[in-house]
């Protein structure tokens, strides 16, 4: 480097390294039979939705068959994702969980 005492020579220039992380959406999957009103107690119990933008994902997923929840790191993704699986199966619904690399 450019220190004093090693004597290299050397000089090492200064690049600022923002690195971004991978990221990853989080999706919802329609199905006929888990309840609109479930659904929407997902989005606000592990996405932090409030109740408009719940209800406005659940729609969306409903008609399109497939709505994005949000996008999170690997390691947060795929806990939401294990959260939400475990959940449905709790309650005995067939809603499916996914993620994908953004
Ligand atoms: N299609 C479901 C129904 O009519 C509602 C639903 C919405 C299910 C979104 C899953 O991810 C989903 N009851």
């Amino acid at each position: 480097g450019t220190g004093t005492g090693t004597g290299t020579g050397v000089i090492a220039k200064v690049r600022p390294k923002t690195k971004r992380p991978n990221l990853y959406r989080v999706l919802l999957l329609n199905d006929d039979y888990t309840p609109m009103e479930f659904v929407v107690h997902v989005l606000e119990r592990f996405f932090g939705k409030d109740r408009e933008a719940a209800t406005r994902i659940m729609m969306h997923v409903h008609q399109h068959g497939v709505g994005e929840c949000g996008v999170y790191t690997y390691e947060v993704a795929e806990t939401k994702v294990t959260q939400v699986m475990d959940f449905a199966r709790k309650h005995q619904h067939p809603l499916q969980c996914v993620m994908e690399r953004k």
